[in-house]
């Protein structure tokens, strides 16, 4: 089902003019009412008078993650404070996180775009959702519960973890749609399996995943331990959370919802605007935003866009799955970390060396499990077990607080791990998604 077919399928010339238009209000309110977004666009000498096509775009500054963390918390606030009802946030590099802050109106703009994607993945009124993206900071909870909600289905607003609860509720209830990151859903049907629980039997047979990388092997997997179809959905906390864009029945990639959030491809090393169909850095403009709007933000994501007509009859232009990013972030069971986050905690404790390795896998589980390694001091080594014991717990605890992800960390000799002439290499995903 198409959600809004108004603006989902709308014309291609029609919906430039809109992009346009809203272009245009936005560059003006961020001139006006966001200090610094005047000093990007005085130092370019650029204003909303020099906006007269989509292509103008190029005129006007990036935003990058920096910057977000620069204006911590509140300084790229747009509307007055007393209007914001609601803020996310998600890990940022050095352990500032990113903050987005919502209108009543951007809370709107979030239904409609969730209830778009979940219409995507065949979301209707009929549906009962069981929820288990976490809630709370994390914009993966709330998002999909706004969509469902606007679409008028069921939520059962489980969060993330305690997989013997989803099970029984799975069952119980009568869930016909998953939403969580794909690597718990293949983690629950482990659990499943293992509680002799058969998925096929039970009335679950959609479900919208994202938040992580995944493969169409992973997709393949999901879909047939629960009977299902699996679909991939995209977002990112700057730009509302998930809703930027959505797979639709075809699955041939991602529908972006163009008219809320402004498509670019760039080059990543020059920042030029590639040709249509070339792979590169995700750009994002956000066209009606009020609290926190962002002009041509620099996700880091990998992707190339395809405009050929989809057999679902939106018009809307498509992002091919992603392929990776330009930076070093991990996704870890969900959570977004960043191997400087771990060595800006690892600092602060007295007997560790700056030397450290993070080791990823993903085994029967399917799980993210985390082995960090880190060279103690010598003197530290020579002590007794207790000691080192204690050292190890307290940086498992340090990271637990820092990362908000459980991490098993390894004790190794000074000058064991192995040091590189170049960059140094700080992780090793053994992941096969
Ligand atoms: O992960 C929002 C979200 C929630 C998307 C639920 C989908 C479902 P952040 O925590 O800010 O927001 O992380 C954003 O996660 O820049 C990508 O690198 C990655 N990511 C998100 N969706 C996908 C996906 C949410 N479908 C970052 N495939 C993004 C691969 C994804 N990576």
């Amino acid at each position: 089902m198409i959600y809004n077919p108004e603006y989902e399928c709308m014309e291609t010339g029609a919906r430039q003019r809109l992009q346009l238009a809203r272009l245009k209000n936005l560059v003006e309110k961020l001139y006006n009412d966001v200090p610094f977004y005047r000093k990007k666009m005085d130092e370019m000498e650029v204003t909303s008078r020099d906006i007269h096509s989509l292509k103008d775009i190029d005129k006007l500054p990036f935003t990058t993650k920096e910057d977000l963390r620069e204006n911590y918390p509140h300084g790229l606030l747009a509307c007055p404070k007393d209007r914001i009802v609601e803020v996310h946030m998600s890990s940022g590099t050095t352990g500032k996180p990113v903050v987005d802050e919502y209108t009543r109106d951007d809370i709107n703009t979030w239904r409609e775009a969730m209830a778009r994607t979940l219409a995507g993945g065949g979301c209707t009124k009929d549906d009962i959702v069981q929820n288990c993206y976490g809630y709370g900071l994390f914009t993966g909870g709330p998002g999909a519960h706004y969509g469902a909600l606007t679409l008028g289905a069921e939520v059962l607003p489980m969060s993330s973890g305690n997989t013997a609860r989803q099970l029984m509720v799975l069952q119980d209830f009568g869930s016909t749609m998953l939403t969580c990151t794909p690597s718990y859903a293949l983690y629950m049907a482990e659990e499943a399996r293992d509680a002799g629980i058969d998925l096929l039997k039970l009335p679950i047979g959609k479900g919208c995943f994202g938040a992580e990388p995944w493969s169409e092997n992973m997709r393949k997997e999901i879909e047939a331990r629960y009977g299902m179809k699996a679909y991939d959905i995209y977002g990112l906390t700057e730009i509302i959370g998930p809703g930027v864009s959505f797979e639709c029945e075809a699955q041939n990639g991602l529908h972006i919802n163009e008219d809320l959030f402004y498509p670019e491809i760039i080059d990543p090393a020059t920042g030029n605007v590639l040709p249509e169909g070339e792979k590169g850095e995700l750009v994002f403009t956000t066209l009606t935003k009020e609290g926190t709007p962002l002009l041509r933000y620099r996700t880091r994501d990998i992707s190339y866009f395809m405009r050929d007509p989809c057999t679902c009859g939106r018009t809307t232009i498509r992002m091919h799955r992603l392929f990776g990013r330009t930076d070093d972030m991990l996704i870890i069971r969900g959570v977004n970390v960043f191997p400087s986050q771990i060595e800006h905690a690892l600092i602060e404790i007295e007997g560790t060396e700056p030397q450290y390795l993070i080791v990823l896998t993903r085994g029967e589980s399917h799980l993210d499990e985390v082995e960090l390694q880190v060279e103690v001091k010598q003197e530290f080594f020579s002590d007794e077990t207790k000691g080192l014991e204690s050292l190890r717990t307290r940086i498992e605890s340090v990271m637990k607080s820092n990362l908000q992800i459980g991490v098993k960390v390894k004790l190794v000799e000074p000058k064991t791990i192995e040091r590189s002439i170049g960059k140094a290499r700080r992780v090793i995903d053994k992941r096969t998604i």
